[in-house]
């Protein structure tokens, strides 16, 4: 099935959204397959933002992201990267959809409290970098009889 990468960011963690933004996911009925909290470093999200690394707002974006710990999430689920995203809401969270996550919790573009992947390869590469496969946990979800058509979750 799709993985996503979720990172709860610094001002999730400082601001105590963390709980929420799992119970969100969750509560759509996806399956979170590892979990921890981690301290950023500068090679790593160079290697994380590398399409951003020119931008004039990386340097912020760096350093407010090594300004306190993070909860880095792995989550599985039909086509979850595409259901996460919509649930995030827009990268500025002023225009974000209330109801998401940035919509309902943020203002500022630089400080909207979570990381989703892009794209189904980005999911995949992203979970890849930030979890070794011993901090990914394969198990089967009672629920899913009653979140899927079978088809969906072969
Ligand atoms: P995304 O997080 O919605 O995928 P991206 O365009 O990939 O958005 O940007 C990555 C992160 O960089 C954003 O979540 C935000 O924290 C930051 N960022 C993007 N654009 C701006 C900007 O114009 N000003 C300040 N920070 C920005
Ligand atoms: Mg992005």
């Amino acid at each position: 099935m799709e993985r996503t990468l979720i990172i709860a960011k610094p001002d999730a963690v400082q601001r105590g959204l963390v709980g929420e933004i799992i119970s969100r996911l969750e509560r759509k009925g996806l399956k979170l397959i590892g979990i921890k909290m981690m301290g950023l470093d500068s090679p790593l999200l160079q290697a994380h933002y590398a399409e951003h690394i020119e931008k004039p707002f990386y340097q912020d974006l760096e350093n407010f992201m090594k300004s306190s710990p993070v909860v880095v999430m792995a989550w599985e689920g039909y086509e979850c990267v595409n259901s996460v995203r919509i649930l995030v809401g827009a990268t500025n969270p002023r225009e974000a959809a209330a109801g998401t996550v940035r919509g309902d919790f943020a203002i500022g573009t630089g400080r909207n409290l979570i990381h989703a992947s892009d794209s189904a390869v980005s999911g995949k590469s992203e979970v890849d970098r930030f979890f070794d496969d011993k901090e990914l946990f394969s198990y089967d979800k009672s629920e899913y009889s009653h979140i899927y058509e079978t088809h969906e979750r072969q």
